[in-house]
């Protein structure tokens, strides 16, 4: 595949891909994650892969979620595809990071905000830089992720803690996210790539099948929640092409608070 949105590089059995798109704070759009999921199809077939790393480029951010400036009533950029009706094939990208028999560690390295906090939610393990801020914004926006955006996330840091993430869209620093269990470790940003490595090659000492069978044993107790995503991203679709939608997007491009107060009836 012709990789233009993210660099894909394998090293001594880790596959690290990153989004590179740093002017919009890695940020993607369709052709973002239809590479994304080629790279991890790619390193799942890849029998000298043991470990999968996901960062984003820069200093500033892991991912800011879904591009808005390529987002319009008709959704994202892709029309038709198995991204259906919101343009974006996030569903499959989900399904992939979840699927892929290798663990996968997100290097939170900025910003992981909306679909970007969702895509380390993921991730089986998450280290994050000391600078690294976390949070949702889809109530902002005029969006939602709700799979394994709210239900996963549930299981991770609590119904309340979970319902306050999406219903304030605060955004937490990598101390607090450590504290409600939102990733395993912070160390400072310089330190970032060297604890990633170190993780890597302890999980590369194990053996890949047990690793294999304990990931489908925890993915097989949330496995349901990819029927909620479904439903989500379906309602989404229809969402993506009201006014009150549109309201939250054209707000951030435009750079002003949003007004949803007559969309409460
Ligand atoms: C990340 C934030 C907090 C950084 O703020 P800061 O430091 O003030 O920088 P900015 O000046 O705002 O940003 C720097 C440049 O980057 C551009 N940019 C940033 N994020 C995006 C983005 N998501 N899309 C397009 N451009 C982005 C800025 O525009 C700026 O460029 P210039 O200077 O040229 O204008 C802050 O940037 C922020 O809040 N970003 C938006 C985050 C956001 O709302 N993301 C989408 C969130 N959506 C959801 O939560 C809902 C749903 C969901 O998860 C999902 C489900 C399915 C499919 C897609 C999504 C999805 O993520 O949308």
């Amino acid at each position: 595949m012709d990789l233009g949105d993210i660099v894909y590089q394998k090293d001594h059995g880790v596959a690290k891909i990153t989004i590179n798109r740093p002017e919009v704070y890695n940020a993607f759009r369709a052709r973002t994650v239809d590479e994304m999921t080629w790279a991890f199809r790619d390193a799942w077939d890849d029998n000298r892969i043991g470990v999968v790393v996901l960062t984003g480029a820069g200093d500033k951010a892991f991912c800011a979620g879904g591009d808005q400036k390529q987002r319009s009533g008709e959704g994202y950029d892709k029309s038709g595809g198995l991204g259906g009706g919101i343009g974006l094939e996030v569903e499959t990208l989900h399904g992939v990071i979840r699927d892929i028999p290798k663990p996968v560690i997100a290097a939170v390295n900025g910003y992981a905000i909306g679909g970007g906090n969702v895509l380390q939610v993921l991730c089986d393990l998450s280290i994050a830089s000391e600078r690294a801020k976390f949070g949702q914004s889809g109530p902002k926006v005029g969006s939602y992720d709700a799979g394994f955006g709210t239900a996963y996330l549930s299981r991770i840091v609590g119904e309340k803690k979970a319902r306050e993430i999406w219903y304030l869209c605060d955004q937490y620093t990598a101390e607090e996210a450590k504290e409600m269990g939102l990733v395993n470790k912070v160390v400072p940003h310089e330190q970032l790539q060297e604890e990633v490595d170190r993780w890597c090659r302890k999980i590369l000492e194990k053996s890949p099948t047990a690793l294999k069978m304990l990931k489908y044993s925890f993915n097989a107790d949330s496995a349901t929640i990819a029927g909620i995503s479904q439903i989500a991203m379906g309602s989404l679709a229809m969402f993506y092409h009201t006014e009150e939608a549109l309201e939250g997007r054209n707000a951030f491009v435009e750079k002003r608070p949003p007004d949803f107060s007559k969309f409460r009836k």
